[in-house]
Formats: structure tokens, C-alpha cells, sequence
């Protein structure tokens, strides 16, 4: 078997992260191998079979890396090998730990890495640099369907934290609640189950939300409803809550979403596996798409995997893949971890062949010469009122201002779903909340609900296209406050401003791009920059030129370093040459 050189870029990943990718009318899933997928180059530099020897194996039921890997690992496999997070879970300890003050638990190094590491595994996360003592919690929330009960249990657990305490909604669609204290962990944990949710597996080196089309099932163009696939990769993912310790050590985060329309609402080439629609033999399936990622130090669009699995197989290849990645994916430099790093080491074709070696028929078809998307389709708007295919029932999107929201604001969506709607919500990756299944007749009243006039159902061109991540107000890594900001300035040039089309800026606190700014026309990156006197000061690197939908590729750098002081003449001139933006008068 031949292997690529261990670190070398294959020419597929660069191929793919090119701005140039995507503008072929070749189907989406297939055609980053017309422009040099599983190049000469991967197939012939090295014979190192022993490459391919597993690193992991199962002790007492976890998951371990073997001795004789464990020299040069990252910090993060040192805390995992020093104590297995999931026991927090499964043992749980997690009891034991909410009963403890939270001082004790900090004196610590082990109480330190429980709270700051670990308790990730559980989905929560320590707020130590911005709101000491209290944690973020990610929920699971697959296809972003959510339910008016489950919303309004979330609402009543940040209501009790005050002013600590509110929601987001994120650029996974997915719910993220704040202010929670380790004390009210076990009992929010078991309200949690009751309500038919769980924040297990959410963080660290974990499988992220699991995410699918927002108007799934409700689309009168859908070319399949996304929701069984993903809800059965989300009941393989967790074990349908109880956690499913096969895949909780991975060597790092992994990402999913199953594709449902031509408008390609979920991003499939950012996530580590996309399953695209397509017919083969006249049977029903998915191409594949793998590898796509951001990280600080690299982007890279999804490649095709040359490889096409039947509706019936969608976990058992999830499942193969998460496998081959946990067994041999890197565990050095934690910027080398993500799956694409193991693809361009073994090479596309090798990387394959570990996945199909994994499935239980140990066969993986080639892929289906075209996929069902139209590369044509012009992609929708999903704010405001749009028909089902139910005859006479519509759905409405909602705006959610860089998607966060107080206890009052969920209580009173919650309150709108069962009114209004089946009782049901769907989130978005652009942070907004869509209202399901509401009668035509009933339509005119819910667009007059205080919470839809205030927010906004109707599309505007800067503000309700606006995606923020977190930013410095909760996150660590911050470099700069994103969501206020973000609204503040855009709507500062939307006032200012006549527009010819909208236009999609992202903001995001630092070069993690969790706020996606390489999938934006305009994104904000956060950085520090001088100022006239060469202070440091709040600064963005601007991207452009990123795609969505059918023509979807990574938009690039284009500005390093503008202080955030001097950044509106900047982006209106931006927003003139590019977008045909004119200034009011
Ligand atoms: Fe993210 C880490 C927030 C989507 C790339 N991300 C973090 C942490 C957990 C850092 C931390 O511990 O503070 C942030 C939590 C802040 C907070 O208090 O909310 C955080 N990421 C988010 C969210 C909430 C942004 C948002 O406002 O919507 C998104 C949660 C999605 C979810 O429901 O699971 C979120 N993060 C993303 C995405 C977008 C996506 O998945 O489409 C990315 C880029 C895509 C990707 O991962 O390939 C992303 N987040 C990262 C990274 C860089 C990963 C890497 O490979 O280097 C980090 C840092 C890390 O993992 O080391 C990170
Ligand atoms: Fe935090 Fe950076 Fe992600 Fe924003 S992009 S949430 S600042 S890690």
C-alpha cells in the first residue's frame, strides 16, 4: 500500500481550498476531483505501512491512545490520558463535582483541568476569563429541530441566572444556554433528558451538531428531508443520550451535515463529511464530500471521497470514517489534528480505503457519476413567510439579532410555536429561528407578535443577514467584542446606505472563525491593530469573496489589521465597488 508522505499538502487540498474551486458546472460532489483529487502526488511517495497501525485502544471500555504513541502529543491528549473525561459522565462523577465548592475544585490541577477540559465531554464549558465560576452549556440539537417545551425549559434555566444568564443561537444550528453553575449541573442535566435533549459529546474532541436542512420535511423543494439521517447520526453520535464512548476520543473536533437541498443551507464544504444527494443504479444515496475545516492556521474546502453510500447506510459510514480518523489521526500539533491533516498524509485514496475496511460489508461504492443538486439553483431567503408543501400551512422566518436571546425572548418563541405553529422550531446556521407548520390564516397575526415586529421577519440587506460568534463578552480566545459590535456597526451602514442586493457579513472574535468569515461576502475577522499613534488597538482583517449555495467556495483575505475606529468608510467603500451599494444623500 502507498501512503503520502507524512505533512504533505496533497494537491487536492490545495486544489480544493482555492478560490478558483466551485466554479465549475461539474455537480458539487464531484467536481474538486475533476481539478486534481487524488493526485499522482498522494499515490506514489512513501511505502510506510505500519502508518496505518491503530493508536487507540479499548481499556476498561474507554478508548486510550497506546504507550507507544504517546510521546510528542498535544496537552490536550496529556489531560485526556491523565484522567478519562467521560467518566464524569458515565461514573458520574459529575455529582460529586457539583457538590464540591467551586474554590476546592479550582485549588487543584486536576479540579482545574475537570472544569476547564473535561467537563466539555459533558458539553460545558468554564467561562474562567470572563465569567469565572460560571459555564456556557452546547446542547445537542440535531437538524436544529427543537420543540416550544424544550425551549421553554432552557428559558426557565437562564431566567433563574439573571443578568448572568442568556442563550445563542449557533452557526451549527444549534441552542448554547450561559450563566449555569456547576451546582445546578446534575439536576439541569436530568431536566435536560426529560425534555429530550442532552449536551453530551458538544466540545473538545468530540462530533459537533449534527446539521441538516432547516425547512426539512416542510420544503416544497427539497430534494430529500434531511431529519431521518440526521437524527439517526445523532443516535449513533451520543447513544441516544447515554454517550457513545467508541467515539469520545477523537483526535480532535469532527463536524457533519447531510445535504437536503440545491440552496445548501447546511455548508457542506466546510464540515469534515458531507452526504450530498444522489441517485446510483436508481437507488437512493449520498455522494460524499470529506476534509473540510477551519482552524487558525488552515482552510480547507471538502473534497470528494470518489465514494457513494445507500440511505441505509448513512451511520455505518459515519461511523467507519469517525473509526479510521479516532485510530489514526494525528495527536501532535493540535493545529495538525483535524481529519484533512490525515487525508493529505495517507492521500485521498489510501484515507478511503481505511473507511471502507471499517464498514461492516467492507465495500464502499464509487461515487454516483452526478448528484441531484442543481448547480443553477439561485439560493432562498428563509426569513419571512414562504408556503410548505403542505397546501395552506407556511413557515416564517424569524430574524434573531446575532442570534442571542434573553429568558423572555425564548419563553415567548416557545409561546409563538404552540400558537401560531405545531408546537415545533427550527434553527439556523445563520443564527435565526424559523416558525413551522402556521396556518395562511393565521399568518398575518404572527408577523404582528411584538417579539417577530421587534426582531424582524421581513429580509433587509445587511442586518438580518448578520452572523456573529461570541466573541469577548464569554470567550476565552476572544481577541475582540463581536456581537454588539457587529450589529452596531452594520446597522450604522445600513442606514447610511441605499442597496441594490443583500450582502452577508460575518463577524468573528479571532482566527477560529466559528462565525464562518470565509463563507461570507464581507467577513470580519478579530485582530489587534495600531492606531494613528501605533497603539494597539481592536482591529479586523477583512475577507472576501466567500460563496454559499450551488457556487459555494472560501472567500480570502483581502485587508490585514483596520482598526475598528476608522473600519465604516472602509466597508462602505467596499460595499460601493463590490456590492453597488450608493451612499444616502
Ligand atoms: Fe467554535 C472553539 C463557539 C462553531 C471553530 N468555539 C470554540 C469555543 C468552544 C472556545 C471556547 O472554549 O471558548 C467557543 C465557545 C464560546 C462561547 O462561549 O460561546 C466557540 N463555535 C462557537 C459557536 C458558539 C459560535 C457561534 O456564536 O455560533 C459555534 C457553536 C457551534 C455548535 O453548536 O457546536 C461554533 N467553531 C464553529 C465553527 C463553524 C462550524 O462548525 O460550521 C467553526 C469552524 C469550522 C470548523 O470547526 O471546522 C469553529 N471553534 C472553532 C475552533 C477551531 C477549530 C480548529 O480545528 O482549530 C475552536 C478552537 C479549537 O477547537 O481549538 C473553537
Ligand atoms: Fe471565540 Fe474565536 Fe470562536 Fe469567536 S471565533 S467564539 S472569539 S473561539
Amino acid at each position: 500500500l502507498k501512503i503520502a508522505a507524512p505533512g504533505k499538502l496533497t494537491k487536492s487540498s490545495l486544489t480544493a481550498a482555492s478560490p478558483s474551486a466551485g466554479k465549475s458546472a461539474a455537480p458539487v460532489s464531484q467536481r474538486i476531483v475533476a481539478q486534481g483529487a487524488a493526485t499522482e502526488e498522494a499515490a506514489t511517495v512513501t511505502e510506510d505501512v505500519s502508518r496505518l497501525t491503530p493508536r487507540v485502544e479499548i481499556v476498561d471500555g474507554y478508548w486510550r491512545l497506546k504507550p507507544e504513541f504517546r510521546t510528542s502529543i498535544n496537552p490536550a491528549e496529556k489531560t485526556k490520558l491523565e484522567d478519562e473525561p467521560m467518566k464524569l459522565w458515565t461514573e458520574r462523577r459529575i455529582e460529586e463535582l457539583a457538590r464540591t465548592p467551586f474554590a476546592e475544585i479550582d485549588s487543584s490541577k486536576q479540579g482545574k483541568d475537570d472544569v476547564d477540559v473535561r467537563l466539555k465531554w459533558l458539553g460545558l464549558f468554564h467561562r474562567r476569563k470572563h465569567q469565572y465560576g460560571r459555564f456556557m452549556m452546547r446542547l445537542k440539537l440535531p437538524n436544529g429541530v427543537t420543540t416550544s417545551e424544550q425551549t421553554r425549559f432552557l428559558a426557565s434555566v437562564i431566567e433563574k441566572y439573571g443578568a448572568e444568564g442568556c442563550a445563542d443561537v449557533t452557526t451549527r444550528q444549534n441552542w448554547q444556554i450561559r450563566g449555569v453553575l456547576l451546582e445546578d449541573v446534575p439536576a439541569l442535566m436530568d431536566g435536560l433528558t426529560r425534555v429530550g435533549l442532552t449536551s453530551i459529546q458538544s466540545g473538545m474532541d468530540n462530533v459537533r451538531n449534527a446539521v441538516g436542512n432547516p425547512i426539512a420535511g416542510i420544503d416544497p423543494h427539497e430534494i430529500i428531508d434531511t431529519r431521518p439521517a440526521v437524527m439517526a447520526l445523532n443516535d449513533y453520535i451520543v447513544n441516544r443520550g447515554k454517550g457513545n464512548l467508541s467515539i469520545t476520543n477523537l483526535p480532535r473536533k469532527w463536524n457533519v451535515c447531510v445535504i437536503g437541498t440545491h440552496d445548501l443551507f447546511e455548508h457542506p464544504h466546510i464540515n469534515d463529511l458531507a452526504y450530498i444527494p444522489a441517485l446510483k443504479d436508481g437507488r437512493m444515496g449520498f455522494n460524499l464530500l470529506v476534509g473540510g475545516f477551519f482552524s487558525s492556521k488552515r482552510d480547507a474546502e471538502a473534497i470528494p471521497l470518489d465514494a457513494w453510500v445507500s440511505e441505509a447506510d448513512v451511520v455505518p459510514l459515519c461511523k467507519a470514517m469517525l473509526e479510521a480518523f479516532r485510530d489514526l489521526g494525528s495527536r501532535g500539533n493540535r493545529q495538525k489534528c483535524r481529519m484533512m491533516w490525515l487525508i493529505d498524509e495517507l492521500g485521498i485514496e489510501a484515507f478511503r480505503a481505511e473507511v471502507e475496511k471499517r464498514l461492516p460489508s467492507q465495500k464502499l461504492e464509487r461515487a454516483a457519476e452526478s448528484d441531484l443538486l442543481d448547480t443553477t439553483w439561485k439560493r432562498r431567503d428563509l426569513l419571512g413567510v414562504h408556503p410548505q408543501k403542505q397546501p395552506g400551512l407556511s413557515f416564517v422566518g424569524i430574524h434573531v439579532p446575532v442570534g442571542r436571546l434573553q429568558a423572555a425572548d425564548m419563553f415567548e418563541f416557545a409561546r409563538i410555536a404552540d400558537q401560531y405553529g405545531s408546537g415545533e422550531l427550527r434553527l439556523t446556521v445563520e443564527q435565526n429561528i424559523i416558525v413551522p407548520n402556521v396556518p395562511d390564516a393565521k399568518v398575518s397575526q404572527l408577523l404582528q407578535e411584538p417579539l417577530v415586529t421587534r426582531f424582524g421577519a421581513q429580509p433587509t440587506p445587511l442586518v438580518t443577514n448578520l452572523v456573529s460568534c461570541t466573541g469577548k463578552q464569554f470567550c476565552g480566545m476572544a481577541i475582540i467584542e463581536t456581537k454588539n459590535r457587529a450589529l452596531a456597526i452594520t446597522q450604522e451602514l445600513e442606514a447610511s446606505m441605499n442597496f441594490t442586493k443583500p450582502v452577508r457579513m460575518h463577524w468573528t472574535g479571532c482566527p477560529n472563525s466559528c462565525a464562518q468569515v470565509q463563507v461570507a461576502d464581507i467577513g470580519f475577522m478579530g485582530t489587534m491593530a495600531r492606531d494613528e499613534n501605533n497603539k494597539p488597538t481592536d482591529g479586523v482583517d477583512i475577507f472576501l469573496g466567500g460563496k454559499v449555495g450551488a457556487e459555494s467556495h472560501l472567500g480570502t483575505k483581502v485587508r490585514t489589521s483596520v482598526p475598528i475606529k476608522d473600519l465604516i468608510p472602509v466597508v462602505q467603500e467596499i460595499l460601493i465597488e463590490r456590492f453597488g451599494a450608493t451612499l444616502k444623500a
